[in-house]
């Protein structure tokens, strides 16, 4: 908008230098029309006679011109008022001037005012639309604004968690629901040895059996590839509706079954990509302090449907296929810590942490894959087994796609056995 207005004045400025530059002589004998005079080019006496009547006007009038045109290009306000101020100024010009070239020269400065009004236009909406902009934005602002107190008020508010947690604790899953709970959910439980409470998801079904559930496969959203301290510490989300992955940590494991007074089982449930469910259940079963690389230990196969893989497997490569595969008695590895029996890292070579052989025949921290089969290719430059297996029902190149590990005392397991209900559950046949 600044040059428009700069270019008008520019040319009003022009007329008047040109006319002030002219002096008498009669050498001039023609005009151009693009000087600044339009179409009436005055004569070069009718020049020379308007200055020297109208000169020292003229140049008040110009200098005044000047300012105002400044006044306007600056403030861009007022003008209008302006503009019609020029044209009466020009008006009154004309006629106090006689009617001959002087009243040329005044058309013609007044179609330049015209000019210069029609500029003035042409701004006023420009400046109309910048302050539709600006009220905008204005608007823009004040809705930041209320947004900004919203969330204010928001963060002052005292903090709520939004994921439920039950109320009841006790020392494991059974504890809790021996004092009366009776829904599945996130509970918080201090095993005996524990100096402090955890959370752990609670699996309570309606014989008021309660699982402590220490693994969560179930579509592959986490990356069980993960370091010692992270198998130790736990990893994922426990959720109150049993819908994300985790493994709950080696030392929360070492806690619930170290200090557990009666045999505690360790119930294996797995299901395959066609929808299928098997259960294996180990009894006895413990896992050792970090000291002892939270070995793993278990009395005996208790039973279930999907046989027993964590006691190794006739693979046919080697004899001693079985004895290398077995996971009883064997100490917890990870990529950055070899405990395993293989020159080599299993965990390193299969992307996980386990209670690694040489290597495995059950392995539920296995690399996920959709779908369920891969070859050796897709296990990587090793060609090792690396999906979730558990070979004495799938065999190794079938990766299972959901799995659970969970624990409960014996004695629920014999007790419940004895109800008609407990094979509906898929429980133990005693
Ligand atoms: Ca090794």
């Amino acid at each position: 908008m600044a040059p428009s207005l700069l270019a008008a004045a520019g040319g009003l400025l022009l007329l008047f230098s040109f006319t002030s530059a002219q002096t008498r002589g009669d050498s001039i004998v023609s005009c151009s029309s693009n000087d600044g005079f339009g179409k009436y080019c005055p004569t070069t006496c009718g020049v020379a006679d308007y200055l020297q009547r109208y000169t020292d006007i003229a140049t008040e009038d110009v200098d005044y011109l000047l300012r105002e045109l400044e006044t306007i290009s600056n403030l861009t306000q007022g003008t209008e008022e302006k503009v019609v101020y020029m044209k009466d100024s020009a008006i009154s010009h004309q006629k106090s001037s006689p009617q001959d070239s002087y009243y040329k020269k005044s058309v013609s400065m007044l179609e330049d005012v015209r000019q210069f009004e029609k500029t003035i236009t042409a701004q006023d909406q420009q400046i109309f639309e910048l302050e539709n902009l600006i009220s905008s934005n204005e608007r823009r602002m004040a809705d930041l604004k209320q947004l900004s107190l919203q969330l204010q008020q928001k963060c002052s508010e005292p903090c709520k968690d939004s994921v439920e947690i039950q109320p009841t604790t006790g020392s494991d899953c059974q504890d809790i629901a021996n004092k009366g709970a009776t829904i599945s959910g996130l509970y918080y439980v201090k095993p005996a040895k524990a100096t402090e409470k955890f959370l752990v998801y609670c699996e309570i079904d309606t014989f008021r059996r309660g699982f402590t559930v220490i693994q969560r496969r179930r579509d592959g959203k986490l990356d069980f590839n993960k370091d010692w301290i992270q198998y130790k510490e736990g990893f994922g989300y426990l959720s109150p509706d049993d819908t994300t992955e985790f493994w709950l940590g080696n030392e929360k494991i070492h806690l619930l079954t170290a200090s557990a007074a009666i045999p505690t089982v360790l119930r294996i449930e797995l299901v395959d990509w066609d929808g299928k469910k098997k259960y294996a259940d180990y009894t006895m079963f413990r896992v050792g302090p970090e000291a002892d690389m939270y070995r793993l230990t278990y009395g005996y196969y208790l039973g279930g449907d999907a046989g027993d893989a964590f006691d190794g497997f006739d693979f046919g490569d080697d004899p001693s296929d079985k004895f290398y595969t077995s996971h009883n008695g064997m100490q917890f590895s990870t990529r950055d810590k070899d405990n395993d029996k293989y020159d080599g890292n299993c965990a390193q070579q299969d992307g996980s942490g386990w209670w690694m052989n040489r290597c495995h025949a059950a392995h539920l921290n296995g690399k996920y894959y959709q779908g369920g089969r891969y070859t050796e290719k897709d296990a990587g430059e090793y060609g090792f087994d690396n999906g979730i297996i558990w070979v004495t029902w799938h065999n190794r190149w079938y990766s299972l796609k959901e799995t659970t590990m969970k624990l409960i005392p014996l004695s629920r397991i014999a007790t419940e056995g004895q109800h008609a209900g407990v094979k509906q559950f898929g429980g133990l046949d005693v």
